[in-house]
């Protein structure tokens, strides 16, 4: 091609760029107008996974009555599930991994897209404090393992055993049951995702969890990965996942049903396409139970799950109660 033919090729393709990009920068303003009617004040709503969320939700309701941020909300919310001795799959009596040691996995995240994550951490009652202080405090993202328990107690947090006596005894009789795989949403339920907007129109999100009972020793799940077992951006909404974190790692679940959400989708129908997404990607969908759960910036929540028996708790200030999700499968 002549010089002076490629230039007049090239910037006729630039301009093409120029105007489809302009026009789809366009279209997505539109979209995103439909989509998120704002012109109605935004009502605060908090919602979180599975009926341990139904507690949770009271505390971080009251947290935004106060006037308090949707992020404080949210740490305060999980913490009351963090702290409760008879939930065996978040914090203090959460079940161990196979070697008997308990291992926490937990991120938060708002609106400015500030986010905070520990993984494999022992030993400290409230993850989702330290991950706060991770996201505060540090220039970092993510801490791990005897890192992450460093930098809590440098922040001022205390050593705890968190294997209950009757965790330990679910762990000592699973040894005795040969090690039988526990089957998450029946067993081994649930991670505590949560999700809440405030008077402000601020979004956050918190996530906190035990993991899968029983685990590998190492073995981190996709609770503590933002993206994955949460996302939050300011300009769309919010989702967390719960059920088989290595599935919901493979399609990054909770920045897809966020995607989603973007495209156009109300939140229940991108937490049903992220679930049908996990369908496509697995040959063998048994036992693998996920669920997302998802609040748009006008204050609209959905949740779907690939199983029956996922739900989630809604709290606002009509309404506080469990929501059975739509699923796919029976068991
Ligand atoms: C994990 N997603 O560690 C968590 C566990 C969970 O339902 O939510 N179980 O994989």
């Amino acid at each position: 091609m002549k010089r002076r033919k490629f230039i007049n090729a090239l910037s006729l393709t630039s301009a093409g760029v120029f105007l489809s990009q302009n026009l789809f920068a366009k279209k997505e303003l539109q979209k995103d107008e439909n989509l998120f009617d704002l012109k109605d004040e935004v009502k605060p709503i908090v919602i979180s996974t599975w009926n341990h969320g139904l507690e949770a939700n009271r505390v971080a309701w009251k947290v935004m009555q106060k006037g308090g941020s949707s992020l404080d909300a949210v740490e305060q919310g999980v913490r009351q599930t963090e702290a409760d001795p008879n939930n065996r799959s978040v914090g203090l009596g959460g079940l161990p991994d196979r070697d008997g040691n308990v291992t926490l996995d937990a991120c938060i995240m708002n609106s400015k897209s500030q986010c905070g994550s520990v993984a494999y951490l022992q030993e400290i009652e409230h993850p989702i404090s330290v991950a706060r202080k991770v996201m505060e405090n540090t220039p970092h993202v993510m801490l791990a393992g005897k890192g992450a328990q460093e930098f809590a107690l440098s922040q001022g947090f205390e050593k705890k055993n968190l294997l209950t006596p009757e965790a330990k005894a679910e762990w000592l009789q699973w040894k005795r049951d040969q090690m039988k795989k526990p089957r998450i949403n029946s067993e081994n339920h649930d991670t505590i995702g949560m999700l809440a907007i405030d008077k402000d129109g601020n979004i956050s999100g918190a996530c906190t969890t035990s993991g899968w009972a029983y685990k590998l020793p190492g073995r981190v799940g996709d609770s503590p990965i933002i993206g994955a077992g949460l996302f939050v951006d300011g300009d769309i909404g919010a989702a967390c996942a719960t059920g088989m974190g290595e599935a919901v790692i493979r399609i990054a679940g909770s920045h897809t049903v966020v995607e989603l959400m973007r495209q156009g989708h109300s939140p229940e129908e991108a937490c049903r396409l992220a679930v049908e997404r996990v369908r496509k990607k697995h040959s063998d969908l048994k036992d693998l139970q996920v669920g997302f759960i998802a609040l748009n910036r006008a204050g609209k929540v959905g949740g779907y799950s690939l199983y029956g028996g996922f739900n989630y708790a809604l709290k606002d200030a009509e309404n506080d109660e469990l929501v059975d999700t739509k699923y796919d499968l029976d068991w």
